[in-house]
């Protein structure tokens, strides 16, 4: 590369995602235990522009700004990601990098910005890579490599972060009926997706806002040696397949089927891990409750999905748009806090 280059500064927006079948449990490396597919979010992203400075001494430093200030609280996160990515990007020795982010949505809202976060981090370092790159390529191939290197470099800030580069499906882990799907890396997905799933709504019920008593990183490493971990990963590579096969014919029953039961898997899995912990919180329940009552009394096809916390996705077709938002106003907003909910819907990358 030219190292000649003494300054410059990249910018990127990049979404957060939800999980239809859940990565949970890993290897050394970032490497997943199963694959897992996600909708890439639209509206909710993380705005991240990194300013790369030239110095003389070796070893790459950095300073981050979270919406206008000075933060220290992510600084142990982002210099790991940037130790494991060092061999992979060799300018990172030769400058200091000033880090100034801010997100769509609400600080501490529960919403995990480590996808969108890391994302926009490993697109940035991407971009100047371009821009240091002698001479800078700009095609059809050179994109895919820029996709696949940003994702492969995401992975390693945050694993579900490799799947918020590209839309509007993304599948991360081997899997084999998945072809070209890998472990190090997302893939966007290619097989057929039926209309029904155009446009495809998330509303994000904030249920609870505050930190949360257990890290996803945590949660991971008690799939060590749990109990149903086998079982576990072997169902998810069946649900992924068969969540290929629905996708294609738009069988919404089946969709629901398999997304709240990946979701209740999920948390079950925390519920029986040692330690054991609930990340959940009795209004989540109650919302989950309420939707399934209003699924029974109508032909609604809405459904929910739940990260590692206790907000709730409620996920739906777009033409159920008008009636889902009114039920959530009526009936759902008072069992999130403050009232706050966030309207989101499939989106196509960063
Ligand atoms: C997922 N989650 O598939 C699952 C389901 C949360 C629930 O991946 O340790 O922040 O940084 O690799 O990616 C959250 O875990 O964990 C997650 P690390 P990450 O979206």
């Amino acid at each position: 590369y030219n190292s000649n280059i003494d300054k410059g500064s990249v910018k990127w927006a990049s979404p957060s995602n939800i999980a239809l079948v859940k990565y949970w449990g890993k290897k050394a490396h970032q490497i997943p235990e199963n694959p897992s597919i996600s909708f890439t979010l639209s509206d909710c992203k993380t705005i991240t522009e990194m300013t790369y400075i030239k110095k003389d001494n070796q070893g790459f430093s950095f300073d981050i700004y979270f919406e206008g200030e000075k933060n220290e609280a992510f600084k142990p996160k982002i210099q790991t990601f940037f130790e494991r990515i060092e061999i992979y990007m060799p300018f990172l020795k030769d400058y200091h990098f000033k880090i100034e982010t801010s997100n769509t949505f609400p600080h501490s809202s529960g919403i995990a910005s480590s996808a969108s976060g890391m994302s926009a981090i490993a697109l940035c370092l991407m971009s100047i890579e371009k821009e240091l790159s002698v001479p800078e390529s700009d095609n059809v191939e050179f994109q895919d490599y820029f996709n696949q290197k940003a994702s492969f470099l995401a992975r390693l800030g945050s694993g579900s972060a490799c799947r918020s580069i590209e839309g509007e499906l993304v599948v991360w882990g081997k899997n084999e009926s998945i072809v070209g799907s890998s472990d190090l890396y997302g893939v966007k997905f290619e097989g057929d997706v039926h209309a029904n799933f155009k446009n495809y709504q998330d509303t994000i019920l904030l249920v609870d806002k505050g930190e949360k008593q257990v890290s996803s990183t945590v949660g991971h490493q008690l799939m060590y040696g749990h109990p149903f971990a086998t079982k576990r990963f072997a169902q998810a590579h069946d649900n992924l397949a068969k969540l290929k096969t629905i996708l294609a014919s738009g069988d919404l029953n089946a969709f629901i089927k398999i997304v709240e039961s990946e979701a209740l898997t999920l948390h079950a899995m925390m519920m029986t891990s040692m330690p054991y912990f609930i990340l959940m919180k009795p209004n989540t329940l109650e919302i989950i409750n309420k939707i399934w009552a209003f699924r029974e009394k109508t032909d609604s096809k809405i459904c929910f999905t739940l990260d590692a916390g206790a907000n709730v996705h409620v996920l739906y077709p777009e033409k159920e748009k008008d009636d889902v938002l009114q039920f959530i106003k009526n009936e759902l907003a008072n069992y999130c806090q403050n009232g706050h909910y966030i309207c989101d819907q499939i989106g196509h990358g960063a």
